[in-house]
């Protein structure tokens, strides 16, 4: 589940190993450039967190952060 954390989508991802995270990481990235919206990030071996806002909205939740939460679930294959 995403959750609301200081005006952020926040969610952790775990994964096998460090090989199915950057796997995820580079489909996220793709989707990132192709919506030019684009998350916040930490990646520790297996284990991916994001933080979604808006910059350009002042660092606030908008519908295109809830969008790319959508997508990025689609992507835990
Ligand atoms: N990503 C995010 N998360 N928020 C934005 O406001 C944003 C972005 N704006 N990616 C885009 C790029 C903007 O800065 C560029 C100039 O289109």
């Amino acid at each position: 589940m995403w959750k609301q954390e200081n005006n952020t989508l926040y969610k952790k991802f775990e994964f096998k190993n460090f090989s199915e995270a950057f796997a995820f990481m580079t489909r996220v990235a793709i989707e990132a450039e192709k919506v030019n919206h684009h998350p916040v990030w930490t990646n520790v071996y297996n284990k991916v967190e994001i933080w979604l806002s808006t910059h350009d909205a002042g660092d606030i939740i908008t519908s295109k952060d809830h969008q790319l939460a959508t997508q990025i679930d689609q992507l835990t294959y």
